[in-house]
C-alpha cells in the first residue's frame, strides 16, 4: 500500500490542521482510540494492534477491533485477502465442513446476503465469499499485502510489539496478534536430488493461480491426506499417467457432495441463531453431536446398519457420530475401521491395490477425510500405487522419483505432503517476548509446548494467537474457533481499555494448570496414539505431543468465559500510571 507507513502519529501531528491531515482521518485510516492515546513513557506505538494474515480469523480481528475503535494494521504475505483459501488452489480443493456453516456467523445481514452453490463449496466459491465480507467491510484499507512479517519483538521498556517485515517495514502496536493459520507452513520434503529434477514441481498448498495443465503428462503425487486425496481423482481423468506415493493409507469416506436449493438456504438462514448457539456448545463445531451410545451395545446387524446410513449420508463427523466411543474406544472404534477397510476392499477392483489402501491405525485418529471418487479412481487404467511403506522414496532423479524398487518416470511432481502444522508458522517468524526469549525457546522447539488457552503465553505479554496450540482450531469447525477467539480476544482489549490496563500476561501456574488439563483430556482419546499431524508426527525431527486442546469446542468457550468473568483469571495485568501534569 503506497504511501501507508508516513500515516502515522507523528506524520499526523506534524500536519495537524492541514487538509490532508483531516482526509487522512476522515477516510478512517487512522481510527485512534482513547487507548493508543494514552502516552506510553512518552512515545506512542504506530498502531494499537497488529494483525498478521488476513485469512478469516485475520479478517475478523481486523473487523472487530476497528468497530470498537482501534487503529489496526494487518499484514497478509499473499497478493489479496484469503489465507488457507488463497494459498490451497490445487484442482478439487474444497472444504469438509457443509458450507452452510462454514461461514461467519457474527453478522445476519452477512447470512442473508450469501448463497452457497453446494453442500461442500469449492476452493474458488469459497475465496470469492471472502472477497465479499472484505468488500463489504471495507477490510482491504488496514491491510499490506505482499508483506511478511520476519520478525516480532516484545519492548519491556515501551510496552509495544516492534515488527519487522520482508520488505523493510518497522512498526509498532501495543497488541501483536497473530492469525497465520494452522496450516499455512508448508511441508516439502527435502527429497535428495530434488533440485536436478528437469519437470514441474508443485505443493498443493502453495498453488500457482492460473491452471496447472496435466494433459498429456505422466503426474506423480505424493501424499493421501485431504489434499492428495482430493486432488487425485480430479488429476488422474486429465493426465495421461498418474502415480500415487502413498506413505500411509487413510480412511475416507464419501462426501456426497451436491448443490443446495436456495430454499434450504433461506430456511437456514432464519434460523441461524438456534444452530449458531449449538455449533458453539457442540463438540467440533457443527450442528450435530455423537448418538449417545456405545459402539458396542449394538449388534453387529444393527451397527453394520448405523455405519451404512453413514456412509451414504457422507459428511466429515457422520460415521463418527454413529456411536459415542469412537475416539475413545478401541474395540469401538475397529467397528468403524474395519467397515470402512470393508467398503475400500468393495470399491477397488484389483485385490493387491486394495490391500495396500487399507489404513490400520484408528480411524479418527488423524483428520478424517472425505472424498469424491478417491478409492474408485485406483480402478482406472492410467492410475498406479506405490507403497512407500513397502519401497520408500530413495531419490529424486532429474526424470522422475526413485524408490528402493524403481524408477518412476515423471513430467510433474505434486507435493500433498501437508503443513508443519500449528507451531511451523509461528516458528518461521522470529517472535521474541520479554528478554529477547524466543517463541521458539521458550517451547523447547515444539518439545514442551506452553500456553494459556491456546491464546497467550507467559513471558510475552499483549502477544494473542488466533487458534494457537492447545485450542481446539483443527480438531473444530475452524470458523466457529475463530469467531469465539476473535470475539475473546477483542472482549479482553476492550475490557483492558476500559480498565486503563496497560499489560496482560499468561501466568506460569495458569499455563501448567492448562497443558495439565490438555493432556488429562486427551488421554481420553485414542488420538495421541496415532502418528498424525495433530501429533507433530508427520514432519521429520518435529517433537512429538499434542498440538490441540481435545476437550470440545463448547466446554473449551465455557473454560474461556468462565475466566473472561472472572476478570481474566490467570493472567496478570498492569496498570497505566496516572499522568501528572
Ligand atoms: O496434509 P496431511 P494435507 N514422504 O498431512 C504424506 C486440512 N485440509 O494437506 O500420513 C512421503 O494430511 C503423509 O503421509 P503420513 C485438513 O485438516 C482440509 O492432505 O504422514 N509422504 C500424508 O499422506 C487436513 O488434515 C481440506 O505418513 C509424505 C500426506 O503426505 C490438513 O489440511 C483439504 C511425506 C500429507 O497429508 C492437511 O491435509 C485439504 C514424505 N516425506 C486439507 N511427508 C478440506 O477441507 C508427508 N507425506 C477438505
Amino acid at each position: 500500500m503506497e504511501g501507508e507507513e508516513k500515516y502515522t502519529i507523528g506524520y499526523l501531528i506534524k500536519n495537524i490542521g492541514t487538509k490532508k491531515s483531516h482526509q487522512i482521518i476522515k477516510k478512517g485510516v487512522i481510527e485512534m482510540t482513547h487507548n493508543a492515546k494514552q502516552a506510553h513513557n512518552g512515545k506512542l506505538p504506530n498502531y494499537d494492534a497488529i494483525v498478521i494474515g488476513a485469512g478469516f480469523s485475520g479478517l475478523y480481528m481486523l473487523h472487530r477491533l476497528r468497530e470498537a475503535g482501534c487503529s489496526v494494521q494487518v499484514y497478509e504475505a499473499g497478493s489479496d485477502v484469503g489465507g488457507t483459501w488463497y494459498w490451497n488452489r490445487y484442482p478439487g480443493a474444497r472444504c469438509d465442513i457443509e458450507s452452510m456453516y462454514y461461514n461467519y456467523t457474527f453478522s445476519e445481514e452477512l447470512l442473508g446476503e450469501w448463497n452457497w452453490s453446494s453442500r461442500y463449496a469449492a476452493q474458488p466459491e469459497i475465496l470469492n465469499y471472502i472477497h465479499f465480507v472484505a468488500d463489504k467491510f471495507d477490510l482491504r484499507r488496514n491491510i499490506q499485502f505482499n508483506t511478511r512479517v520476519t520478525t516480532a519483538s516484545y519492548d519491556e521498556k515501551s510496552n509495544h510489539w516492534s515488527i519487522h517485515t520482508n520488505n523493510g517495514l518497522n512498526v509498532t502496536a501495543k497488541y501483536l496478534i497473530t492469525a497465520l493459520g494452522c496450516l499455512s507452513a508448508a511441508n516439502k520434503p527435502n527429497f535428495d536430488g530434488i533440485v536436478r529434477f528437469k519437470g514441474e514441481i508443485y505443493h498443493t498448498g502453495d498453488w500457482p493461480h492460473e491452471k496447472v495443465n496435466f494433459k498429456g503428462k505422466r503426474v506423480g503425487v505424493i501424499g493421501t491426506g485431504s489434499s492428495g486425496v482430493q486432488a487425485i481423482p480430479v488429476i488422474a481423468k486429465e493426465a495421461d499417467q498418474l502415480t500415487v506415493f502413498q506413505r500411509t493409507p487413510q480412511y475416507s469416506t464419501p462426501a456426497h457432495n451436491h448443490s443446495i436449493d436456495e430454499k434450504v438456504i433461506k430456511e437456514t438462514w432464519t434460523n441461524y441463531h438456534e444452530l449458531r448457539k449449538f455449533m458453539q456448545a457442540s463438540i467440533h463445531g457443527i450442528p450435530d453431536i455423537p448418538r449417545d451410545k456405545s459402539a458396542l451395545e449394538d449388534e453387529i446387524g444393527e451397527r453394520q446398519l448405523n455405519y451404512e446410513k453413514a456412509w451414504n449420508n457422507g459428511g466429515l463427523f457422520t460415521l463418527m457420530y454413529c456411536y459415542n466411543d469412537i475416539v475413545a474406544n478401541e474395540a469401538a472404534n475397529e467397528t468403524a475401521s474395519e467397515f470402512i477397510r470393508s467398503k475400500i476392499k468393495e470399491i477397488v477392483d484389483n485385490p493387491d491395490i486394495a490391500e495396500k489402501l487399507m489404513p490400520s491405525y484408528h480411524y479418527a485418529t488423524k483428520r478424517p477425510i472425505i472424498d469424491t471418487d478417491y478409492f474408485e479412481t485406483y480402478n482406472r487404467n492410467n492410475v498406479s500405487l506405490v507403497d512407500l511403506k513397502t519401497t520408500p522414496i530413495k531419490e529424486v532423479t532429474p526424470i522422475g522419483v526413485r524408490t528402493t524398487e524403481a524408477e518412476h518416470e515423471l513430467d510433474v511432481i505434486v507435493f500433498a505432503t501437508g503443513f508443519d502444522a500449528i507451531t511451523g508458522p509461528l516458528f518461521n517468524m522470529d517472535i521474541r517476548g520479554k528478554d529477547g526469549v524466543t517463541l521458539k525457546d521458550k517451547w523447547a522447539g515444539g518439545a514442551d509446548i506452553k500456553t494459556y488457552l491456546g491464546i497467550a503465553a507467559s513471558g510475552f505479554p499483549n502477544l494473542f494467537m488466533i487458534t494457537g496450540p492447545e485450542s481446539p482450531s483443527v480438531l473444530s469447525n475452524m470458523i466457529v474457533s475463530i469467531e469465539q477467539h476473535v470475539e475473546w480476544i477483542a472482549d479482553c482489549i476492550d475490557y483492558l481499555g476500559k480498565n486503563k490496563i496497560e499489560k496482560i500476561e499468561a501466568k506460569v501456574e495458569a499455563e501448567a494448570s492448562w497443558k495439565k488439563h490438555c493432556m488429562e483430556v486427551a488421554q481420553y482419546t485414542l488420538l495421541p496414539k496415532a502418528d498424525s499431524w495433530y501429533m507433530g508426527a508427520n514432519i521429520e525431527g518435529k517433537p512429538r505431543g499434542s498440538l490441540v486442546y481435545m476437550g470440545g469446542v463448547g466446554q473449551y468457550r465455557q473454560i474461556c468465559e468462565d475466566v473472561a468473568i472472572k476478570g481474566y483469571e490467570g493472567f496478570s495485568m498492569e496498570h497505566i500510571p496516572e499522568v501528572s501534569n
